[in-house]
Order: structure tokens, then C-alpha cells, then sequence
């Protein structure tokens, strides 16, 4: 038997200062969808969530409460969870960084890069963000009433001046360039060019990565200085070792690491690709196979976020499409790698109705009942329509080329749209409740069906799940899925998938 080949998938960890929003379901439920199609090509996959706990932002956000950072994180950390079940997220692992693994990942990568000289004291001063949870330089943030604002949350930035304990980042300039420029690594392509820009362009200076624990107590405590906690990208950056047990499975971490993917938001590129990098190279483990990196949803002019007050909440979305299935496919076919994504009610609602309900759903319904009526639940035909089934077998081609090798979820998802609006047209056309026996045409209809639900497979997997039980279809490794001559199918009953919104 051929050895599995890893597949290891990660997310972002999110910051539980707030519940997630559709922003923070987006990279998720991608990744999930990424996930689900590897497991199902027989990757060994084990993909990655979770969340970031440390750090001023948790700090406050506990205070404001009146409860400590871990009552609050805990508490927060359940909400996510429950999210994350409701959207039938398939993780492997939820890492949080108040584990126990991963304090000792983080305690064990600064004292190895303390050791290796890589770390060294001094004091810094500078505006910072403390949503973003970085600083900002003169040429990065915004003047508003002559004070310095985050570009990203348009809040004044706070001041600070204190000692600390840098990494020797601008020692890693030439190994980040050559990386970047001759490795495909970030993906799309123009995220790569924005990170060599940056690091050309500008000075690449050392990073502080501690914080006095007179100020940001909640943290994990530097191993070689107990005044200080570690900053939480530092921290926050090594789960992805964690994960899949860097300290405590060598054999295991080798193997799923060699094919890392990391999904993350663009705000948080330079962090994934010139801080990362360099911090593994510290510690001697070869970059990420890819980050794949995706732009923003944009509401009301301005980026989702959780304290801008246009977060568009995941429960909302449950509570007006009805099904998980319904929000993950809206969140898929909006998705976008390159270009930043305006979200409307509108928008969200024409293609729910137009593709799940009407397209996909109404087919499904369509066909079934016919099947029922006019052959009493039982199809076999020895012909098919082979020019409707032939566009199911450029359409399995090309979902899979979009999706496994360009990671574009909604183009793939818009060639399965196409084949059933064929089908549909087909459908009309060819009328086969008016036929006295519509074997061919309605056989022809059910391997149009087979082949669009098994490619539906990683992103609406309740429904598929249900149209396979229904009409006795078998789902199967999408890079093999074709159409067949001369099989059987029992149609038990005629689904009703997606009731249309108004
Ligand atoms: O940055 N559009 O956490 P975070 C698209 N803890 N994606 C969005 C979005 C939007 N409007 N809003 C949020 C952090 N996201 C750190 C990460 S990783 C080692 C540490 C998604 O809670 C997107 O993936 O601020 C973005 O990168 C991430 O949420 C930021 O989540």
C-alpha cells in the first residue's frame, strides 16, 4: 500500500478578547474545507485551531470584567468551541496557549535561541497597538488630530518605554530574502513581493520579544529572567509546533510538518513569513511548505473586526441560513485570496437562493420525486446523455485542479454551479415526466448528481451526506469520481435541502 501522504493544516489562533465573527469563520471554515478534501484524496491530514491567550489585550479584557485572565479565557475559549461545532469545523487539535505543551515549546524555543546568542537585553520605546498587540513605526500609522492612530483599528496608539529583550531578526536579512525569492512559499504570489518590499525597503530591526511582568503579568514567564513574560507573537507563533508535538513526538512533528500549510488573514503576513521564518531557522526546522494568504471582508466600508462594530456574528448567519451547511457554502463561494470582499445581506442572500436553493437544492428535489414517481424508486439505464455527462467529467477535472492546486474554493465551487445549471436546463428540456420511460435522461441527471455532491463533499457535508443516504449515492475520493454506466440507484425520498430567504 502506498504510505499516506501528511497533509498538516493550520488557522490563525484567535484572540478570545471576543466572541468570533464571520472575519475569524472565514479562515476556519477554508481551512476546514481544506482539511476535509485532503482527508478524502487519503491524505493523512491533521489540521489546527485555536487560541491566543497571553498578552495585554487578555489582560485588560479580564479586568474590565472583574475576573482573572484564565476565568475569562476559559470562558471565552467554550464560546469558540461551540462556534466551531456549529459550523462542523473538523479539527484535529485546538491548541490553546495556556497548555501545558506549549508553555514548555515556548519556555524550551527561547532559552535555545537565549543560548545560541540569538536573544540579547535592551530597551525600547515606540507607539503600540494593543489590539493589534504591535508597534507601529512613523511610516505605518495615522495621524489623526495630531496623534498617532492604528492603521487597522483607528485607535491612538499608547506610548511605551521600557527595557525588554530583543531577537536578532535583522541577522536573519539575507537567509529571508533568498527564502522568499527563490521558494514558493506564500501563496498568492503578490503577498510574497509585499514581504521582500518590506524587508528591502527598510531597515530589518530586531524584535522585542518580552514584556516587564510589572506591566503584562499574564504571560509565560522568560526562562532566563522571571521579571519578564514573553510577548505574544512570540508566544503565540510557536502553537504551530505545539500542535503536533514538536517536544514530545520527534517522529511524528517531522512528518506532519514537512507538509505545513498555514492559513492566515493578510494583517498578519509579516508576523507568518519574515518573524516566523526567521524564529525557525533559529531553531534550526525548515520553513512552512505554504502560507496561503487571504484578504478581508470588508463591512460597511471598513475590515470585519471585533472593535470596529461591524462584525456580522456567526449566529446571526446560523440563525438566517438555517443550517451550517448554508453558512460554510456562502463563506466559500465568497471567498477570496487576493481581493478584499464586501459582505451585504443582499449579496449573501442572492446566492443562497439562487445556487443552494434553487440551483443545487431544486434539482436534487426535482430529480428524486421523478425517480419515485415515474420508476418507482429504482434507476438503471445501460445509456446515457453523454453530452451532459461529459461536462461532469471536465467539471470533476477542474474542481480539482482549482481546489488542490490553486486553493481557489469558490472558481471550483462556480464550476460545480455550472454543471448543475445544465443539468437544470437539461432537465427542462428534455421533460421527463412527460416520457413514458425517462430512465436514460433521469440516469443521466443522477450521475450529473454523484458527481456534483461528491465534490460538495468538503463544503456542505450534512447535506451531501443526506442525498447520498437518499438516493443510495457512494462518496468517494473526489480526484477519482466518474461517471458510470449501467450501476443501480434506490431513491429512498426526495430531500428538501435549502428553504429560500427573503
Ligand atoms: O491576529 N476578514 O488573532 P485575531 C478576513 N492572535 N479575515 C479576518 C477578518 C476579516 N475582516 N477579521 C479576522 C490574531 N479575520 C493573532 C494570531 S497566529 C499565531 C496569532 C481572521 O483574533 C483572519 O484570519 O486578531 C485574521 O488573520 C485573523 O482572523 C486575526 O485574528
Amino acid at each position: 500500500m502506498k504510505p499516506e501522504t501528511p497533509f498538516y493544516i493550520t488557522t490563525p489562533i484567535y484572540y478570545p478578547n471576543a466572541e468570533p465573527h464571520l472575519g475569524h469563520a472565514y479562515t476556519t471554515v477554508f481551512a476546514d474545507i481544506l482539511a476535509r478534501y485532503h482527508r478524502l484524496i487519503g491524505d493523512d491530514t491533521f489540521y489546527l485551531t485555536g487560541t491566543d491567550e497571553h498578552g495585554l489585550k487578555l489582560q485588560r479584557a479580564a479586568e474590565a470584567k472583574g475576573v482573572t485572565p484564565k476565568e475569562f479565557v476559559d470562558s471565552m475559549v467554550a464560546i469558540y468551541r461551540n462556534f466551531w461545532g456549529l459550523l462542523n469545523i473538523s479539527y484535529n487539535r485546538f491548541v490553546r496557549t495556556t497548555d501545558e505543551d506549549h508553555i514548555k515549546v515556548v519556555k524550551y524555543a527561547a532559552e535555545v535561541m537565549y543560548r545560541k546568542g540569538l536573544i540579547y537585553k535592551g530597551n525600547y520605546s515606540g507607539w503600540y497597538c494593543v489590539d493589534c498587540e504591535k508597534f507601529y513605526s512613523a511610516s505605518e500609522y495615522l495621524m489623526i488630530d495630531g496623534r498617532p492612530h492604528c492603521p487597522i483599528h483607528r485607535k491612538p496608539l499608547e506610548w511605551t518605554e521600557e527595557s525588554t529583550y530583543y531577537f536578532r531578526l535583522s541577522e536573519f536579512r539575507e537567509y529571508l530574502l533568498n527564502l522568499l525569492k527563490n521558494k514558493d512559499i506564500v501563496y498568492p504570489k503578490h503577498f510574497r513581493q509585499e514581504v521582500i518590499n518590506k524587508i528591502v525597503g527598510q531597515e530589518l530591526l530586531d524584535i522585542s520579544i518580552a514584556r516587564p511582568k510589572e506591566r503584562v503579568w499574564w504571560g509565560i514567564e522568560l526562562p532566563f529572567d522571571k521579571n519578564y513574560t514573553v510577548y505574544v507573537w512570540f508566544d503565540a507563533l510557536l502553537n504551530y509546533l505545539t500542535g503536533i508535538n514538536y517536544l514530545s513526538d520527534k517522529e511524528r512533528f517531522r512528518r506532519y510538518w514537512s507538509s505545513t500549510h498555514h492559513v492566515i488573514g493578510k494583517d498578519i503576513l509579516w508576523f507568518h513569513t519574515a518573524v516566523w521564518f526567521a524564529m525557525l531557522k533559529a531553531l534550526d526546522i525548515d520553513p512552512p511548505k505554504k502560507v496561503l494568504v487571504h484578504s478581508f471582508i470588508i463591512n460597511k466600508g471598513l475590515k470585519m473586526g471585533k472593535s470596529s462594530g461591524n462584525a456580522v456574528r456567526i449566529e446571526d448567519l446560523l440563525g438566517r441560513y438555517l443550517s451550517s451547511d448554508g453558512v460554510r457554502y456562502l463563506i466559500a463561494r465568497i471567498f477570496n485570496l487576493g481581493k478584499d470582499v464586501e459582505v451585504s445581506t443582499s449579496l449573501l442572500d442572492s446566492i443562497y437562493n439562487s445556487e443552494l436553493a434553487d440551483n443545487l437544492g431544486n434539482l436534487i428535489r426535482r430529480v428524486g420525486v421523478l425517480i419515485k414517481k415515474k420508476l418507482k424508486g429504482t434507476l438503471s439505464s445501460e445509456s446515457i446523455d453523454n453530452t451532459l455527462t461529459d461536462k461532469a467529467d471536465t467539471a470533476v477535472h477542474k474542481f480539482n485542479k482549482l481546489l488542490g492546486e490553486e486553493y481557489e474554493i469558490s472558481t471550483a465551487l462556480q464550476e460545480v454551479m455550472g454543471l448543475l445549471k445544465e443539468a437544470n436546463a437539461y432537465i427542462n428540456s428534455v421533460r421527463p415526466w412527460e416520457l413514458s420511460d425517462p430512465s436514460k435522461e433521469l440516469y443521466t441527471l443522477m450521475e450529473v448528481v454523484k458527481v456534483a455532491i461528491n465534490l460538495l463533499y468538503p463544503v456542505i457535508p450534512e447535506s451531501v451526506s443526506k442525498v447520498a443516504e437518499s438516493f443510495s449515492i457512494q462518496l468517494g475520493n473526489p480526484l477519482d469520481i466518474s461517471v458510470d454506466v449501467g450501476k443501480e440507484y434506490v431513491v429512498k425520498e426526495a430531500p428538501i435541502l435549502f428553504k429560500k430567504v427573503r
